[in-house]
C-alpha cells in the first residue's frame, strides 16, 4: 500500500490532496501541527475525518519530523503546512520566514537523515513572482517576491531545488497560482467575498470592506489544483511546473460575479477601505500552465464562474445552518 506524509492536512489544500490519494488508496498521515483547539472542519466535510493518521509535529521542530517519517514511513511527502496568508506575513515576518522558509530545511532534512527515497513535492507559489518580469509567467520567468511570504517561499523554492541538485533526491516544485474553493480561509478574497455575499443576501451583514480590487488573479479551484502534486510524484524525474489556469481577472470583476449570482448590486454594499492595502502589492498575476499540460496531461478545469458560484452557494449553506 502507498503511504503519503501530507504537511498542512489540516488547510485548504491538505483537506483536498489528502481525498484525493485516499481515493487512490493510499495510507494518509497528517502532520498535526499543535494548536488549543483542533479545526479539521475541513476534513469532516469532506468525510475523511477518520481516514487519516494524524501524527502531532511541526514544521519549525526538526526532531519532530524525523519523528513522523519514523513513524509513517511514506513513500511520497507533500509539503502543504506554511503561513499562508500573504497580509500576516508584514505582521509576523519572523514567524512566517520560520515555518514556510526553514520548514522546507527542516523537513529536506529529516528526509535526508532518515530515507533519501521519499518523494517530495513543495508548495511553491505564484507570489515568489511578484512585481512580475514578464506579462506572462512560465517555469522561466524570473522572481521578484513582493511579500516576507514571497520571500519565504522563494528560499524553500531553491532549497528543494538545491537538494535534488546536491544529494539526487526526488524533490519537485509546483508553483501553483491561487486557487479557492468552499474550504477556502475566510481571510482571502474570494472567500471573504462569498461569504460576505451570502451574509448580506441572508440579512445578516451589510456591507463588504475590501482593499485594493484592481488587483488581478489567476485563479483556478483547489480540487483541480491537488492533482497536479500527485501528478508530479509520479514522473520517472523531478521537476518544477507552473500550475495555472491561463486567464487573469480583477479582484472587482470576481466580486461582481459574487453579487450578481444572488441578484445583488456590488455598488450598494462595497466599501473600499485603505487600511487593507498592503504595504507592497503583487498587482497582476497570470500563468502559462503549458508544461504542465504537455509533460504532466493537466489543465484547470473549472472556470472562475463556476468557482465563484460554487462558493456562494456553499456559503449560503453554511449561513443558514448558523
Ligand atoms: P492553508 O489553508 O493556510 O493551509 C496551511 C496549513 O499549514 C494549515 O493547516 C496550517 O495549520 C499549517 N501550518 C501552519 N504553520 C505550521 C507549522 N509550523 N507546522 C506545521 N503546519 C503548519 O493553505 P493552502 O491554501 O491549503 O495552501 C497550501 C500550501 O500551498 C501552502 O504552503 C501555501 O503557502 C501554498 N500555496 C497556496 C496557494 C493558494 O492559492 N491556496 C497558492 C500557491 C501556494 P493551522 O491552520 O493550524 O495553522
Ligand atoms: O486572496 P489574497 O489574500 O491572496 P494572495 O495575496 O494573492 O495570496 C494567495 O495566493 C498566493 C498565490 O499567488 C499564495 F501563495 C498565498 O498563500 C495565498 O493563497 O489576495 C488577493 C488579492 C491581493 O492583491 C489583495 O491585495 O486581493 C487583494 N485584496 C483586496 N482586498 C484583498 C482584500 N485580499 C484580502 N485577503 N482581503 C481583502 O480585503
Amino acid at each position: 500500500m502507498n503511504r503519503a506524509l501530507i504537511t498542512g492536512i489540516m488547510g485548504q489544500d491538505g483537506a483536498y490532496l489528502a481525498k484525493l490519494l485516499l481515493d487512490k488508496g493510499y495510507k494518509v498521515y497528517g502532520l498535526l501541527a499543535r494548536r488549543s483547539t483542533l479545526s479539521n472542519w475541513r476534513l469532516k466535510y469532506l468525510g475523511i475525518e477518520n481516514e487519516i493518521q494524524l501524527i502531532e509535529g511541526d514544521l519549525t521542530d526538526l526532531a519532530s519530523l524525523i519523528r513522523a517519517i519514523k513513524t509513517s514511513k511514506p513513500m511520497e511527502i507533500y509539503n502543504l503546512g506554511a503561513q499562508s496568508f500573504v497580509a500576516t506575513s508584514w505582521e509576523q515576518p519572523i514567524l512566517t520566514a520560520q515555518t514556510t522558509g526553514i520548514g522546507v530545511l527542516n523537513l529536506l532534512e529529516a528526509i535526508r537523515l532518515t530515507d533519501t527515497s521519499i518523494k517530495f513535492y513543495q508548495a511553491s507559489t505564484s507570489e515568489m513572482f511578484g512585481l512580475i518580469q514578464e506579462p506572462i509567467q512560465s517555469e522561466k520567468t524570473p522572481f521578484h517576491p513582493r511579500s516576507p511570504y514571497g520571500v519565504a517561499k522563494l528560499y524553500g523554492h531553491w532549497i528543494t531545488i538545491n537538494y535534488r541538485e546536491s544529494f539526487n533526491m526526488f524533490t519537485s516544485c509546483g508553483i501553483l497560482f491561487n486557487h479557492e474553493s468552499p474550504l477556502r480561509g475566510i481571510e482571502f478574497v474570494t472567500r471573504k467575498v462569498t461569504d460576505a455575499v451570502a451574509r448580506i443576501k441572508i440579512g445578516k451583514q451589510k456591507e463588504l470592506r475590501l482593499g485594493n480590487i484592481d488587483a488581478k488573479r489567476d485563479w483556478g479551484f483547489a480540487g483541480d489544483y491537488v492533482e497536479v502534486m500527485w501528478l508530479m510524484l509520479q514522473q520517472s524525474k523531478p521537476d518544477d511546473y507552473v500550475v495555472a489556469t491561463g486567464y487573469t481577472t480583477t479582484v472587482r470583476e470576481m466580486c461582481s460575479i459574487a453579487f450578481d449570482h444572488v441578484g445583488l448590486d456590488m455598488d450598494d454594499h462595497l466599501v473600499i477601505d485603505e487600511k487593507l492595502y498592503r504595504p507592497a502589492e503583487v498587482e497582476i498575476l497570470l500563468g502559462n500552465p503549458s508544461k504542465a499540460k504537455e509533460k504532466l496531461g493537466w489543465s484547470s478545469k473549472t472556470s472562475l464562474k463556476n468557482l465563484i458560484t460554487m462558493m456562494v452557494d456553499a456559503d449560503l449553506e453554511r449561513v443558514k445552518k448558523e
